[in-house]
């Protein structure tokens, strides 16, 4: 045979392997959403959703050879959680926003996971192999922390994972006081400087909830560190911690290994069981004692920081060395009754992955919807200068797809009517509460409520509304206090459905534009106020407002004026 055929053979050999890889992928794809699912007007547009049945907590994101992974926990059976079931759901995408679904990575299999693969992270080492590690609910029913690595690391897809042989590599038996139905979701691993890798696992002593520590040389053997990374009494158990550096003085991400002396603060964040909402802090990563001190303390009241006042929760981060950002995943829950639920046939989101940063003045952290999403806007329509006047104004948003949109307000408030803004009540100190007063969209006072009324029905039976509120802090003060709400009161005709206002502070001067933005996907809800320095998100299930028959306003309901600056709404097009 001559150089020629071989040339050949050897082109066709290579285009077949090409191609056999792909047709996977594509295969793994075409199993994805069942038609009857598809068509569902609940069913979102351009958030990440599990093909069908039952979704929770995001696991291991990561990105590996330019190729982004989701894991998440996923019921392959069905659409309501069976913790005994429960496997890693696995998507990969170029962009954070397409998605192809796979196989599972790692599903119950062996003793030490017998019961269930419930949360965990992955690490890329230093060689740039990732590995996993995972919390299995084991054959006893205890919880213990297990490793899996990837089959074929020359498959960017990283569709098969093998799990080690030590499998469980820490059980609660090996440490003394590990309540062993409290011990889970091991983070990613960062490595100190004594060459040793540490991880942090979600623990409860009591009411104490606990970080434990471990760390290892080889990544296989663990030993528990006599003292936990934190711990904070009366919390409950803390679940998912996740734990990560963030840069004092710029937006950019650090790697989860970066300590950078006083180049960054540390931010340690946990969601509690109690109140099924995500808390973090921020605070300092002593290396030497090997323990976190949080700046002020672990907040657990309505002030606390958190990602999100709305639903959203087991969240976790990941660096994403392409864009060098830190991104944050995290589920949304449904608001609706089981028996909705499982006529759906599918169940729970993710909300769109978010870049996290530390503000400026150290305090808080900001979040923003990652810039791939822009790659969805469609049509504009954009207005700039207008008044919303005082006493109740209205105003529609022609001309965007009102089911799927992205929107983008700047609100202004004119100094002197500032200065005769309502003073806030002394034990208003709840922002959730005072979004929840009867009717409070409706509640006429002096600066607000204005915003955006979404997912609204022809005639306005149904609407949900998302809006600013501005209070003087005292009589003679020229501090204020915005808050941002996000009232689904009204979302629904139906009634079984949670409808339960959220609120939360927006820490903005209202002397500056204040601005809102608002992803609306048929059914949930996701607003960013102050540019990302408060967050709500919501679930929602309108009945006439669905698809085409789906309206979006401005509004004011306030007694003074309020300058739209500019307004920017998109039609959003599905994902692929
Ligand atoms: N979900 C997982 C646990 C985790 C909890 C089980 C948080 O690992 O603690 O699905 O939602």
């Amino acid at each position: 045979m001559n150089n020629m055929v071989w040339c050949n053979r050897a082109i066709f050999l290579l285009i077949s392997l090409f191609l056999a890889n792909n047709a996977l992928v594509v295969l793994d794809a075409l199993h994805n959403v069942p038609n009857h699912i598809k068509n569902q007007p609940y069913r979102t547009g351009y958030h990440f959703q599990a093909p069908k049945n039952w979704m929770n907590d995001p696991n291991g994101p990561m990105v590996y050879k330019g190729i982004y992974h989701l894991f998440y926990q996923w019921n392959p059976n069905g659409a309501l959680m069976e913790v005994n079931d429960t496997v890693w759901g696995h998507a990969t995408s170029t962009d954070l926003i397409n998605w192809i679904t796979h196989s599972p990575a790692i599903k119950p299999s062996r003793p030490s996971d017998i019961n269930g693969c419930w949360s965990g992270s992955v690490t890329i080492l230093p060689n740039g192999k990732p590995v996993l590690l995972y919390t299995g609910n084991d054959r006893y029913n205890r919880q213990v922390q297990n490793l899996a690595i990837p089959k074929n690391l020359t498959d960017p897809y990283l569709r098969h994972w093998t799990k080690s042989p030590e499998n469980p590599l820490v059980t609660p038996g090996d440490a003394n006081h590990i309540n062993s139905t409290a011990f889970r979701d091991p983070t990613t691993a960062w490595l100190g400087r004594d060459g040793r890798w540490r991880i942090t696992t979600g623990s409860q002593d009591g009411r104490r909830g606990l970080a434990i520590l471990h760390t290892s040389r080889d990544f296989v053997r663990w030993k528990q560190s006599m003292k936990p990374l934190h711990y904070h009494d009366g919390t409950g158990m803390w679940e998912c911690p996740d734990f990560f550096p963030v840069a004092r003085t710029d937006s950019r991400g650090v790697d989860t290994t970066a300590f950078n002396g006083k180049m960054v603060k540390h931010v340690l964040k946990v969601s509690l069981t109690d109140t099924f909402h995500d808390y973090y802090t921020i605070g300092t990563y002593d290396q030497v004692r090997d323990v976190y001190v949080p700046d002020n303390g672990f907040v657990q009241d309505e002030t606390a920081p958190r990602y999100d006042y709305g639903k959203f929760y087991a969240s976790k981060t990941f660096y994403d060395s392409v864009y060098q950002r830190r991104i944050l995943w995290g589920w949304v829950n449904e608001s609706s009754t089981d028996k909705d639920i499982v006529n759906m046939g599918w169940a729970r989101l993710q909300a769109i992955p978010r870049k996290v940063w530390l503000d400026e003045s150290g305090k808080s952290l900001v979040q923003w919807p990652v810039k791939e999403i822009e790659s969805l806007r469609t049509t504009q329509v954009k207005w700039g200068n207008k008044v919303l006047k005082g006493g109740g104004s209205v105003m529609e948003v022609h001309g965007v797809t009102a089911s799927q949109a992205d929107v983008e307000v700047f609100f202004k408030v004119s100094g002197l009517d500032l200065e005769k803004a309502d003073v806030i009540e002394p034990g208003w100190t709840d922002p959730q509460l005072i979004c929840s007063q009867k009717n409070a969209s409706l509640v006429k006072s002096g600066l607000g409520p204005f915003g955006l009324m979404v997912l609204v029905s022809k005639n306005l039976e149904e609407y949900t509304s998302v809006y600013l509120r501005i209070f003087k802090a005292r009589e003679n003060s020229k501090e204020h206090v915005v808050v941002m709400c996000s009232d689904q009161s009204r979302s629904s005709l139906e009634k079984g459905n949670d409808k339960t206002p959220y609120g939360a502070f927006v820490d903005v001067s209202p002397y500056q534009t204040i601005s809102l933005r608002t992803l609306i996907d048929n059914s949930i809800v996701e607003s960013f106020g102050g540019k990302g320095k408060a967050c709500i998100t919501s679930r929602v299930y309108p009945k006439l407002a669905t698809g085409k028959r789906t309206h979006l306003f401005a509004f004011n309901k306030g007694s003074q004026s309020v300058d739209v600056l500019s307004l920017s709404a998109w039609s959003m097009k599905s994902t692929r």
